[in-house]
């Protein structure tokens, strides 16, 4: 008996639900959608980073030398995880990966994941390797659980939707035609179990407070898009 916990979705998509083409992302990089995408996978939120401590020996980051207090990151302090396919693991730059300050867990079927260490968790489904975290966790070698990130590909997106855990949606829109080979696998505004918040609920849910409606230059044309958060 594994409790699952839940699950939030972060995608940007075109109009059509579009979200890839040829193994990346179908529109140039766009910086401050990208930043966004790492400020909110990175925030733990306050509940779940300030665990309960009291029963606890001493540890570095309580220690009365405050050179080392709040600046090293430390095993104990809860992290984001972020979940993804083996595609997309591929397509993230070597530079920038495993993600830093979240735990990455990646999808599939080979234990041999290109540019993968000790710290990369791999597992052949979401239940499978969530439950590996959770073993790693309590063997005190995993950060504690904040929230947990699907960011996809479609495939994952696609599993992950199909688990009564998968609960929010931070979707980005992104307006304009793209040429895409892979969808994101659900329509939000089309569906009735997928409610649109206002943006109120995403500031609390972000952390920040979201300017939803962006533009960005990108190759000297303007790309418009909107961050949303469905429920
Ligand atoms: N969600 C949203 N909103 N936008 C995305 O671009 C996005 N991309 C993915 C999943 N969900 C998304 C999957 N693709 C990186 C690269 C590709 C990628 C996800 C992440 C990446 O390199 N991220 C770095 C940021 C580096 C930078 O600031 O340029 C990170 O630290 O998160």
């Amino acid at each position: 008996a594994t409790t699952i916990p839940p699950l939030t979705l972060i995608v940007a998509t075109t109009a059509k639900n579009g979200i890839g083409k040829n193994g990346t992302l179908p529109w140039p990089m766009l910086k401050k959608e990208m930043a966004y995408f790492a400020r909110v996978t990175k925030r733990v939120p306050e509940a779940a980073s300030r665990p309960d401590s009291s029963m606890l020996a001493e540890t570095a980051s309580q220690s009365s030398d405050s050179s080392e207090v709040a600046t090293n990151a430390n095993i104990q302090d809860p992290q984001n995880v972020v979940v993804m396919g083996r595609k997309t693991w591929e397509s993230i730059p070597p530079k920038f990966r495993p993600l830093p300050q979240r735990t990455n867990v990646v999808i599939s079927r080979s234990e041999n994941l290109e540019g993968a260490g000790e710290d990369v968790i791999v597992g052949n489904s979401i239940v499978s390797a969530l439950s590996s975290l959770s073993t790693k966790v309590k063997q005190g070698q995993a950060a504690p659980l904040g929230r947990v990130f699907i960011i996809g590909g479609g495939a994952i997106y696609k599993q992950a939707l199909d688990m009564e855990e998968a609960k929010s949606i931070l979707l980005t829109r992104v307006e304009g035609e793209w040429d895409c080979d892979t969808d994101f696998p659900v329509d939000v505004d089309a569906e009735q179990v997928w409610t649109r918040r206002q943006k109120t609920e995403l500031d609390e849910f972000a952390g920040e407070d979201v300017q939803q409606t962006q533009e960005e230059e990108v190759k000297g044309e303007k790309v418009r898009y909107e961050f949303r958060l469905y429920e």
